[in-house]
C-alpha cells in the first residue's frame, strides 16, 4: 500500500570559522522556505550545521572551542529563529550539531543529531558513535581530523523514533561506513534513515581520487538502503570550507537501492522528492524478511569481536 511522505535534503555550501551561528541560521531558514516551497514536510540537514567542521582545526582553548562550536541548549536564542520557522511551516527537521551537556558536574560533549517535530519539540536525539580520525596533533598532515579529540563516543545507542506517522532513526557521517549501525536501526522497524555529513574530497591518510571517495559514498548509502529496505537521506555540508573542500553528492535513495534525487552542486542546495513508506514494505516480508532468514546464532563475532583475529577453522 503506498503512503508518502515528502522529504528534503537541504545541503549546505561551505561554512567558514568566520561566518557567525546567525548566518548559519539564515541560510537554514532559507533552505528550509525552499524545501517548504517545493512540497517537503521533513527536511534533512547536515552533521555539524551550525559551524565550520571545526575538527579540521588543532585549538588548544578548550573554553573558546566551547563557545565558538558547540551548544550548551537546543534550541539556543540564536538558533531559535530555524525552529520558529520549522514550527510556523509545519516542517518536520532533522539537524546535526556540537553538543554540550553537563552531567552531574562532569561537561561532555558529543557530535549530535535531533529530529524535531512539525509542532517543534524534540522527538529524538542521537550521539555519533563512529568517530572517525585522531585525538593527536598530526602538524604535517594537510589538515587535521579530531573527533577523537572533541567528541565522546556517543551514550545513546541506534534507536529508531515514532515521527510524523513514520519510523524513523539517526546516524551521522562515519556512521554511514559500518553495516552494523543500519541493521540495528533496521531490527527496530526503521523505514527512514537520516544523516549528515561532512566528508573532505582529500583522504587525510593515503592519496585517493576525489571521484573514488564519491564513488564508495554512493555505493555505501544504495547498498544500506536496500539491504535493509529503508528510505534513506544523507545531506552533506561541502564545498571549500576554509580552504578545505568536501564533496556534496547528498542523496535521497529509495528501499529498492536507487538514488531518487541527488544534488548537484557543491553549495546551498535543496532537493526533494515525494517518498512512498510503502516500497519498502514488500522488501521487508519477502527478501529482506528478518524474521524469516536471519541467522544471528551464526553472527556472534560482530558483537563478540571488535577487530580482526585470524582464526583458522581447521
Ligand atoms: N565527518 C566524518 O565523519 N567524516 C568522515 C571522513 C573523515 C572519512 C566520513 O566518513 O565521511
Amino acid at each position: 500500500m503506498s503512503r508518502h511522505l515528502k522529504i528534503a535534503a537541504a545541503q549546505l555550501g561551505p561554512l567558514h570559522r568566520s561566518d557567525t551561528r546567525a548566518a548559519a541560521v539564515k541560510r537554514l531558514v532559507a533552505l528550509l522556505r525552499e524545501a517548504n516551497a517545493g512540497g517537503a514536510k521533513f527536511v534533512v540537514f547536515p552533521e555539524l550545521a551550525f559551524t565550520t567542521f571545526f575538527p579540521r582545526w588543532w585549538m588548544e582553548d578548550q573554553s573558546e572551542v566551547d563557545a565558538r562550536y558547540f551548544e550548551r541548549r537546543m534550541p539556543s536564542p540564536e538558533t531559535q529563529p530555524l525552529f520558529d520557522e520549522a514550527k510556523k511551516l509545519g516542517i518536520g527537521f532533522y539537524i546535526g550539531y556540537g553538543e554540550l551537556d553537563e552531567e552531574q558536574g562532569r561537561i561532555r560533549r558529543f557530535n549530535s543529531a535531533i529530529l524535531v517535530t512539525p509542532e517543534g519539540n524534540i522527538a529524538g536525539k542521537y550521539r555519533k558513535v563512529h568517530l572517525p580520525g585522531h585525538a593527536d596533533h598530526k602538524p604535517h598532515a594537510a589538515f587535521q581530523h579530531l573527533e577523537k579529540k572533541y567528541f565522546e563516543v556517543g551514550n545513546l545507542g541506534f534507536r529508531t523514533f515514532r515521527f510524523m506517522d513514520t519510523i524513523t532513526g539517526m546516524l551521522i557521517c562515519n556512521d554511514r561506513r559500518w553495516p552494523e549501525a543500519f541493521r540495528v536501526l533496521g531490527l527496530q522497524g526503521a523505514e527512514i534513515v537520516t544523516l549528515g555529513f561532512n566528508t573532505p574530497t582529500e583522504n587525510l591518510h593515503y592519496p585517493e581520487p576525489p571521484a573514488l571517495r564519491v564513488h564508495h559514498h554512493l555505493i555505501m548509502a544504495q547498498s544500506m538502503a536496500f539491504q535493509n529496505a529503508i528510505w534513506l537521506v544523507e545531506t552533506a555540508k561541502c564545498g571549500a570550507e576554509d580552504g578545505f573542500r568536501m564533496f556534496g553528492h547528498s542523496v535521497i535513495v529509495a528501499p529498492t537501492g536507487e538514488i531518487a534525487a541527488k544534488t548537484v552542486s557543491e553549495d546551498d542546495e535543496v532537493i526533494v522528492h515525494n517518498a512512498d513508506l510503502g516500497l519498502g514494505e514488500n522488501l521487508r516480508k519477502t527478501m529482506f524478511n528478518l524474521a524469516a532468514h536471519r541467522r544471528p546464532e551464526h553472527y556472534k563475532l560482530i558483537v563478540e569481536r571488535i577487530g580482526v583475529e585470524v582464526t583458522p577453522s581447521n
